[in-house]
C-alpha cells in the first residue's frame, strides 16, 4: 500500500507498515475506510430491513380480548398490542410505520397526554367509543380515519357497550434518527372537550366509498389518497392514508413506490402478490379486519377473491416524508 506510493506528503512519517496494522490502527483514531463497504451504503437497489408480514385478525381479537382483561385502559394508559414486524422489532411495522391494535371497554379512559410523533387511527370494530382531540370530542365509528396531530391534547373514551377496536399508525420509527420525540401528560384523565361531528381530525368511511364507487362499473380499481386541510396533500408531514378499491375478480396491475405500507382490510376478501427489492415473494391471504405490512420498492398487486361486490382497502403510509425529501419513485411492472 503505501510502500508504492512514497511521495505522498506525510506518508513516510507513518508507522503502519502492514495493511492489517493499518486496519486496525485507524479505528483507534475514530475513522473507517469507506472503500470496504462503499457497495453497502449506495447499494444498487433499495434495501428495506421490514420484511412483508401480515396479522390476520381472526388471530389478534382473542389476545387483544385477553388484554382487556389482564390490564385495564387506565392503568396501560394505552392498551395496545403493537404489530411488529418481525425482522427488525418494536416499534418498527415497516421501516418508517409503526401501527398496533388499541382496545377500549365500556366506561373506560385512556388518559389525556401529547407528544411530537404523529397518530392516525383507522377505526375497526365497535361503536359509541371517542378521541377527544384538543377539546373535540370525536366519535369513532367502524371505517373513520381520526388524526391526533403532533403535540395535540388527545385521550380516548367509550361510551359504548362492546369492545371499540381500532389501528393505530404512528410516525415513531422516524424518531429513531430525529430523537426529539416527548410526550407530556394531562394533569387530569381527560381533557376538556365538546362534542363535535365536523372535525378537521375526522375522515369518515361513507364519502370515501363513495369515491372509490364513483367509476365502478367501468374500471375495475381506485385508488383514493386521505387529504387533510392543513398538510393539503397529505394528512401529516410524516405518515399519510389511503383507499383502495378492487373489483370481484380483479387484479391490479403490478407497481412499485419507494414508499412503505400497513395495509388494512376494511371489508371484501382476496390477497395481495408482494415482490420485495431483493426478489423475494410473498403471496398475502386476507379478509375483513386483516392487516399486513409491505416494504418500500415492493412490486404489489392486489386481487380481490370475491365474485360480487368489491374490496376495500386502507392504508398508512410514508409518502408525505418520502416526496418532501424528494425520494418519491413509482414504477408500473
Ligand atoms: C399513543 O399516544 C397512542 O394516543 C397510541 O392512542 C399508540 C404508541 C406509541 C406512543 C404513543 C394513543 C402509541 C402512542
Amino acid at each position: 500500500m503505501a510502500n508504492s506510493t512514497p511521495s505522498i506528503p506525510g506518508a513516510e512519517s507513518s508507522t503502519l507498515s502492514t495493511e492489517d496494522q493499518f486496519y486496525t490502527d485507524i479505528a483507534s483514531k475514530n475513522v473507517a475506510p469507506l472503500w470496504t463497504v462503499l457497495n453497502k451504503m449506495v447499494p444498487p437497489k433499495p434495501n428495506p430491513s421490514s420484511v412483508v408480514a401480515s396479522w390476520p385478525y381472526e388471530d389478534l381479537r382473542p389476545v387483544l380480548m385477553q388484554s382487556g382483561i389482564m390490564v385495564s385502559a387506565e392503568e396501560a394508559e394505552r392498551r395496545v398490542l403493537m404489530l411488529v414486524n418481525p425482522s427488525m422489532g418494536a416499534p418498527y411495522t415497516t421501516d418508517t410505520i409503526y401501527a398496533g391494535l388499541q382496545l377500549i371497554l365500556p366506561g373506560e379512559t385512556a388518559p389525556a397526554h401529547r407528544h411530537v410523533a404523529f397518530a392516525l387511527r383507522f377505526i375497526v370494530e365497535g361503536s359509541r367509543g371517542f378521541t377527544a382531540v384538543e377539546g373535540q370530542k370525536l366519535m369513532m365509528e367502524r371505517g373513520d380515519v381520526i388524526l391526533t396531530p403532533s403535540w395535540h391534547w388527545h385521550d380516548h373514551g367509550s361510551e359504548g357497550d362492546g369492545p371499540m377496536v381500532w389501528l393505530d399508525g404512528l410516525d415513531l420509527p422516524v424518531y429513531r434518527f430525529l430523537p426529539i420525540n416527548f410526550a407530556e401528560n394531562y394533569e387530569e384523565a381527560r381533557y376538556p372537550s365538546k362534542l363535535s361531528d365536523n372535525s378537521s381530525c375526522k375522515f369518515p368511511w361513507a364519502p370515501v366509498q363513495a369515491t372509490l364507487d364513483e367509476n365502478k362499473e367501468t374500471e375495475i380499481y381506485a385508488r383514493y389518497d386521505y387529504k387533510s386541510d392543513e398538510h393539503r396533500k397529505h394528512l401529516s408531514k410524516t405518515i399519510s392514508g389511503q383507499a383502495e378499491r378492487v373489483g370481484a375478480g380483479a387484479t391490479t396491475k403490478k407497481v412499485r413506490e419507494t414508499v412503505s405500507f400497513v395495509y388494512h382490510v376494511y371489508d371484501g376478501e382476496g390477497f395481495s402478490t408482494i415482490v420485495t427489492p431483493d426478489g423475494k415473494e410473498d403471496k398475502v391471504q386476507w379478509k375483513g379486519k386483516d392487516t399486513f405490512a409491505v416494504p418500500a420498492w415492493s412490486t404489489m398487486s392486489h386481487t380481490c377473491t370475491q365474485k360480487s361486490g368489491s374490496a376495500y382497502l386502507f392504508a398508512v403510509n410514508d409518502k408525505p416524508m418520502i416526496e418532501s425529501l424528494g425520494l418519491y419513485k413509482r414504477e408500473e411492472l
